[in-house]
This record gives C-alpha cells, structure tokens and sequence, in this order.
C-alpha cells in the first residue's frame, strides 16, 4: 500500500450501489425529515439487530444528548467511565449532567461495577449509571443492571463501538434502559455522518422520534425538541453498507487474528490485549494494545510513524484530566490511557499491511527489551 496508513479507513460500497439511491433523492427530491431511505434504514437495522425501538440520528452525540433527555438525567449526576472518547462526558456536560467517574476494570477497561458501587455510596443522588463499550467489548451488564435495580436508577449504554458485537447471543446494543450508537464514517458500520438510540418501548421510541425532529408533529407542538434527524443522503450510506456488513465483520476478525499471530502477546509480557468479556462474540472494531509503559508505547508510535504508519492513542488521555470536568481520580484508568494504543484496523486493509505492522511493533519492544 502506498501513502500513509491511518488507524482506519471507512467502508464504502460500489459507488454503483449508492448512486441508485442518490438517483432515488434526485427523482423524490425528498432530501430529509424522516424520508423514505431513513425509514427504510430504520427497518433494516431494526431486523438485522433484532432490535424493535431503534430510532436514526444525525451521529452518535445527538443520540447520546436524546438518551439523556429521554432517562430525564438533565441537571443530574451520572456515573461514568473516564476511559473513553471525550463525546461521552461531553455529551453529559452539555445536558447540564455532573460526570461522576468510577475507575475501568483493568482487564476489560470497560467501567467497573466494584468502583460504581463505591462511587454510589458517595454520591446516593446520582441519578444513573452509564456505561461505554470500549472498543465494542461489552460491560459487566448484568453486574450494572444488578446495581442499577438495587438504587432504582436505570443503566444506559454509549454503545458508539458496539455495532455488530453480540453478547450471549444478542446483540450488545439492545442492553440498558436506552444504549446510543454511532454511525461516524470511522466505524464499522456507518452512514458518513450518523447514529442511532435504541430504546426499551415503543412509547420511548416515539418520544425520540418526537424530540430528533424539534419536539412537534405538524402544528402540534409536544415538548421542546432538537434537530437530530437523519438525511436521506446519509441513509443512503447505510443502506448500501448494511449488506457487506457481515463481510466486513468476518474480514476483521482474520486480520485480527494476524495482529495476535505476529505480536506473539501470551509469550511476551511487554504488552497485552483486553480481556474480551465472557459470553461476547467481538465486533474487532478496534486492535487496542496495552505496553507495560508509556515510554514503550511512544517507541512503537515512533517506530510505526518512520514508516508512515499512524496509530491512534485512543483513549488518551483519561477523561479525569479534562479541565472542564469535575476533578476526580481513577487511577486504573489513568495508567491504562497512557499505556495503550489502537493499530491500524479496518476491512479493506491488506493482510501483509498488518503482518507488516505487527512485525515493526515486534521490532520495536524487542530493541527496548535489548537495550
Ligand atoms: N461515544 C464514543 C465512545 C465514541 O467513540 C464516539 C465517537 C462518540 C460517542 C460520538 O459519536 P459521533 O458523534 O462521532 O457519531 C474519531 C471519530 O470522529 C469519532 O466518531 C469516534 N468516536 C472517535 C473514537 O474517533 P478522531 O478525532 O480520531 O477522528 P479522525 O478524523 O482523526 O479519524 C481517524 C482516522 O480515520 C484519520 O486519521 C483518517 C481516517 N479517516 C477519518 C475520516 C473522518 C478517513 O480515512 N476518512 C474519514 O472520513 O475521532
């Protein structure tokens, strides 16, 4: 491959393929405002996950902000993970939400229902507990779910990674009082721009589709809304995506399995990978490694970037240090973040690119080990 390889590269379909559905809009002119692509991809999605309450978003921090509304959490403390994409807190902060962060287990690096528990016998006011699946792992959902009953307070999800993962056999989208997903281009199903919330009712549904499209049906005026509305340009995205999907995932997982092949990791203590939660069939949205140190961690960044190869610190650095959330300390997640890296990942990509990329990774822990 030549030119620089960045830690992923969108999915698109034949340009054949999404071209007919633009000669759709053309033919229409229907643009947006619930259009014909957007439901069609709404029903799509709804059957392809099983999930019968999925409401289309214009991207994944819209859907959280309306998860938010919909659970009523304004103005109120939410429990949460500090080691994820900052649109998690921030989507919080902008609601008016106080982030309360409770610290990742250290192997899965999803939030930890131990810390939630301690962080809820400081904070009995907080009003629910949000969860991200990092990386498309999955929570301890039963463990959060447990917690959640015993307080009366619900769990949601920021399941932005989480398309196509399944856990114990469903999929990892349909846990939680109400989960967002995101439909960025950088993930493995998307639409350029987009998101979904998957809600638990079809009254919950409804309200969503009330308040993704200003809170008013015609001259009726309900409550106050937002603009979040999906545009058929962007279903047209999804729907010609949606059919390579299980390819993709398939491809994922083979190249996954050449990363484990090269980086060699149960025979080398220099670095790890997430502990994958029982019951989960991974999505491989992302390929995160864990060094034993920063310093480790910024020889592989040097030694990839030479070759034109650039990964991403994703999630660095912990959302504690964020200077505009309330200071707090996590310290497992604050060591993790500056320990571990995402390598270049995505369908399309070559598999001598990531036999290569392994190797230079190899290259570079074995010349620290030497030295
Ligand atoms: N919650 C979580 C846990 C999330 O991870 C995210 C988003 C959200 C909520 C919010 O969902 P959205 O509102 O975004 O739907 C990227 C994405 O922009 C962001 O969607 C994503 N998470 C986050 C983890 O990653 P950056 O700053 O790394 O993006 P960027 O532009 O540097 O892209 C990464 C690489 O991908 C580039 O180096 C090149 C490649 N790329 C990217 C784009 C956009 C392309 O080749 N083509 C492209 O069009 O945040």
């Amino acid at each position: 491959m030549n030119g620089p390889v960045f830690v992923t590269r969108p999915f698109l379909p034949p340009q054949e393929t999404y071209q007919r559905y633009v000669t759709e809009i053309f033919n229409s002119r229907n643009l947006t405002n619930n259009g014909p692509l957007a439901r069609q991809l709404e029903q799509n999605l709804k059957k392809f996950l099983g999930l019968p309450h999925l409401s289309l978003c214009a991207n994944g921090t819209l859907a959280l902000q309306l998860a938010i509304k919909l659970l009523r959490l304004n103005g109120k403390k939410v429990i949460t993970t500090p080691f994820t994409y900052v649109a998690t807190v921030s989507a919080l902060i902008w609601e008016n939400c106080e982030p309360v962060f409770a610290d990742i287990d250290p192997e899965t690096l999803c939030i930890s229902p131990a810390q939630v528990k301690l962080r809820l016998a400081r904070h009995p006011d907080a009003a629910a507990i949000m969860g991200v699946h990092v990386y498309g792992n999955a929570c301890d959902v039963y463990g959060l779910d447990d917690i959640a009953r015993a307080n009366g307070i619900p769990a949601l999800y920021d399941a932005a990674h989480a398309f196509g993962s399944a856990l114990d056999g469903q999929s990892l989208l349909a846990f939680g009082a109400a989960a967002a997903c995101s439909f960025h281009a950088t993930k493995i199903f998307h639409t350029g721009e987009g998101g979904c919330v998957i809600a638990s009712s079809q009254t919950q549904e409804e309200k969503i589709n009330l308040l993704r499209a200003f809170g008013h049906i015609g001259d009726n005026h309900i409550s106050p809304g937002i603009n979040a509305k999906m545009s058929e340009l962007h279903a047209a995205m999804g729907l010609s995506i949606l059919p390579f999907f299980a390819g993709n995932l398939a491809k994922l997982e083979r190249l996954a399995q050449i990363y484990d092949e090269t980086l060699d990791i149960s025979s080398n203590s220099a670095l790890r990978r997430p502990a994958v939660q029982p019951g989960l069939k991974w999505n491989h949205a992302y390929y995160p490694v864990i060094f034993s140190t920063q310093e480790l961690l910024k020889t592989v960044m040097d030694t990839l970037e030479r070759c034109d190869i650039h990964p991403r610190r994703y999630f660095y650095p912990s959302l504690t240090k964020l200077p505009y959330a309330p200071a707090q300390s996590c310290p497992v997640a604050e060591d993790i973040a500056q320990r571990v890296l995402c390598l270049p990942l995505w369908p399309d990509m070559e598999a001598c690119l990531a036999a290569k990329t392994g190797k230079l990774v190899m290259e570079a822990v074995n010349s620290c080990h030497a030295a």
